[in-house]
């Protein structure tokens, strides 16, 4: 086929490129990678999902459950062109390796099915793009399964796209399979064959007609932004072929359009016509570099859009060259600081990492032990460091778990491993929870969560238990006392005297503790009284029921003292004393915490949403449409935080994956009743 650099519109962006696969989940994008690496020639065989032989997915997590959990890198060569592309994970769990590498790219492929369950996570998906304005091609994959027109998938599709999805090929059905395709731009039939390019055959008959009809109404909507296309349509004229090509670079890069192309992945069926649709269609780096304002220049710049500490070459930071060149050696900051010296740089392959020369603008490549960087940063050279690009913040956790090393001895390198983890991984985060040392990790989901931990073991080699997080419940008192606390000891020499009285009270919700001093006539001396009252702290600690003690009036009325045997010791114990046998009759009450809650979804699954927080004990206070986001509600409800633990399991499997929320603390709530006995004793039985 004859190539000169020119596309047939004479309009292709030069210089290398850097390609997203993004889709809902297991729609076909490793496979898809896998296949473009075989028809490349980047690899002799194309790998299968199934047997674990893709060049994405190539971690033991990856490979253990099938799916992909984190973005995988592998940059090809087509037709004398870098093509480096990013397979991103489809579940929504993961979904932050997608986000941080989307800023860099030219241009993404939404890969997907016709599967009508699906539409809420390619509207998901197709959102991202949008905000970011990245131009996107659709490779509607599984056509081998294909039970309905391509048409009507597309319509099926389209809610879930701002703009127009444009049909570009229409396939060729034999006996209900389809067995190949037309190219509406070439106006040429192919018949697919297994792993090898297509064959050219003769249109006839039906499928003429189709493909005219087809044609005419891709070429109405190209019109819709081409007003001479428009005349032309109206007018009969024929379009001239490479117009048409011009056109749908254009209306690609301006996103006025999402092209669609038909494929089958396993069998790399209409790989090629997506390799060639991206060579001639997909900006390049000179665009890129612009939509995100950055200059051509000497200055070297850079955005990190994957980490990954690999075994043997330490620590990597897979980053897309916007502007100059890097090379071994070079330094570089971020827009906070130092990111370092890059030692080594590196073509990508899945997880190999092979050593190559330096990299010039548009390519995408590893850099090697650049420890002051990380995911997400914008690294340069100039002697003013480049400002931050495009930032992505993780979405916010909706789940914990509490871990811990398997074995004490690994406590320290524990440490060493959650640093490794939340680099390789921002959307997780840790939290160490300084009232009872559990350390916790918020995630995306369960399986992220659970993904999480055996990283820590497989990877970092620090194997961990998990549990449930614990819930902060804390206890108050409903009735006022006044107790005595009285410490006294007599053992031969030195003895121990302390005496107080305390009245203890009741506050409303939220008022935490109180301490009042209201000795008169110096019968607790003056420098005692703060021990008396970290005595009572200290009491506090765990009440009655097991839990710590809030919103309550501690006021020290009277006592007595020893010349010689008081001391701030005997005080601090007399306090303890007059708390801990005062609080039993002060009718303890449990209190759980409250959290407001947000859930997002779709509207379909708005009734069961409801459904869903009435059996967690929520109070609904309303829902409304989302804004922004036409075919979605959002919910709000108050929780008890205890509810909250695994409710994203429950949402996400109501939405089919795409609901979600947000909570924050509200307040703290009474809890009596069999909940509040089962909690209590659940704590005794921990001791
Ligand atoms: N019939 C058919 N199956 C396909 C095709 N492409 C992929 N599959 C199968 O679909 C399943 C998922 O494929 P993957 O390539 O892992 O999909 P993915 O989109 O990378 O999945 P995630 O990254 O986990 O979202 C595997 O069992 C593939 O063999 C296709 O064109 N036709
Ligand atoms: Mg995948």
């Amino acid at each position: 086929m004859a190539q000169n650099g020119r596309g047939p519109g004479g309009t292709r962006s030069a210089g290398p490129r850097c390609i997203a696969l993004v889709g809902p989940f297991q729609s076909g994008k490793t496979t898809l990678l896998e296949a473009i690496l075989a028809r490349t020639g980047a690899i002799q065989r194309q790998g299968t999902v199934e047997a674990g032989t893709t060049v994405g997915d190539a971690s033991k997590q990856a490979r253990d459950h099938r799916m992909s959990v984190e973005a995988s890198i592998a940059t090809t060569t087509f037709m004398g062109d870098s093509y480096t592309f990013i397979d991103c994970p489809g579940s929504i769990e993961f979904i932050h390796d997608m986000r941080a590498a989307l800023p860099a790219v030219d241009a993404a492929v939404v890969v997907c099915e016709a599967d009508e369950k699906k539409v809420p996570q390619l509207q998901l998906i197709l959102r991202e793009l949008e905000d970011l304005n990245i131009p996107r091609l659709l490779f509607l994959n599984k056509i081998d399964k294909a039970d309905k027109r391509v048409r009507e998938t597309i319509r099926l599709l389209q809610p879930a796209s701002r703009v127009p999805l444009l049909l570009r090929q229409i396939p060729i059905w034999n006996n209900d399979i389809i067995s190949g395709f037309v190219d509406l731009a070439l106006e040429r039939a192919y018949v697919y064959r297994e792993h090898a390019p297509s064959e050219i055959v003769e249109l006839a008959g039906e499928n003429l007609d189709r493909k005219k009809e087809a044609r005419f109404s891709m070429l109405e909507t190209l019109a819709d932004h081409d007003d001479e296309l428009m005349e032309q349509l109206l007018e009969d004229i024929e379009p001239p072929r490479d117009r048409i090509f011009d056109d749908l670079a254009k209306e690609l890069r301006e996103r006025h359009v999402v092209p669609v192309l038909l494929g089958v992945a396993t069998r790399s069926n209409g790989v090629l016509r997506l390799l060639k649709a991206l060579r001639h269609e997909s900006p390049g780096i000179a665009e890129t570099a612009a939509r995100l304002g950055v200059k051509a220049g000497s200055e070297a710049v850079a955005l990190v859009l994957k980490t990954f500490h690999t075994t043997h070459g330490g620590k990597m930071s897979v980053a897309r060259v916007l502007a100059g060149t890097i090379g071994d050696g070079t330094i570089l900051h971020t827009a906070e600081g130092e990111a370092g010296r890059v030692a080594g740089v590196f073509k990508v392959m899945g997880q190999q990492f092979e050593k190559r020369g330096q990299a010039n603008a548009g390519e995408t490549v590893a850099l090697g032990k650049l420890d002051g960087a990380k995911t997400g940063d914008t690294l340069s050279t100039g002697k003013q460091a480049h400002a931050a690009i495009a930032p992505v913040k993780p979405y916010p956790p909706v789940l914990a778990v509490a871990v811990q090393a398997k074995e004490r001895k690994d406590d320290v390198k524990l440490g060493v491993a959650f640093t490794k983890l939340t680099e390789e991984d921002p959307s997780l985060t840790v939290v160490h929870n300084a009232e009872n040392h559990e350390v916790v990790i918020w995630g995306q989901g369960e399986m992220h969560l659970r993904v999480a931990a055996e990283r820590l073991g497989e990877r970092y080699g620090v194997p961990v238990t998990t549990r449930p997080p614990t819930v902060g419940y804390r206890e108050t008192i409903r009735k006022p006392i006044t107790q005595r606390g009285r410490y006294k000891k007599q053992s031969g020499g030195h003895g121990q005297y302390g005496d107080v009285v305390l009245e203890i009270k009741p506050l409303p919700r939220g008022s935490g503790f109180q301490f009042e001093d209201r000795i008169t006539g110096g019968v607790v001396p003056r420098n005692y009284i703060p021990a008396v009252e970290e005595g009572v702290i200290d009491a506090l600690k765990q009440g009655p029921l097991g839990f710590p003690v809030v919103d309550l009036h501690v006021a020290l009325v009277d006592g007595s003292y020893h010349t010689v045997d008081s001391s701030d010791q005997a005080f601090r114990t007399a306090g303890r004393i007059a708390i801990v046998e005062g609080l039993p009759q002060c009718q303890p009450v449990l209190l759980e915490p409250i959290d407001e809650v947000e859930i997002v979804c779709p509207s379909d699954a708005t009734a069961k949403m409801n459904a869903i927080l009435s059996s967690r004990r929520a109070q609904i206070l309303g829902f409304d449409a989302r804004e922004g986001w036409p075919g979605w509600d959002v919910v709000r409800a108050q929780m008890p935080e205890a509810e909250i633990g695994d409710l994203i399991i429950e949402v996400r499997s109501a939405t089919s994956g795409v609901g979600s929320f947000t909570f924050k603390f509200d307040h703290m709530a009474e809890l009596t009743g069999r909940m509040a006995d089962q909690i209590v004793a659940a704590r005794r039985a921990a001791e």
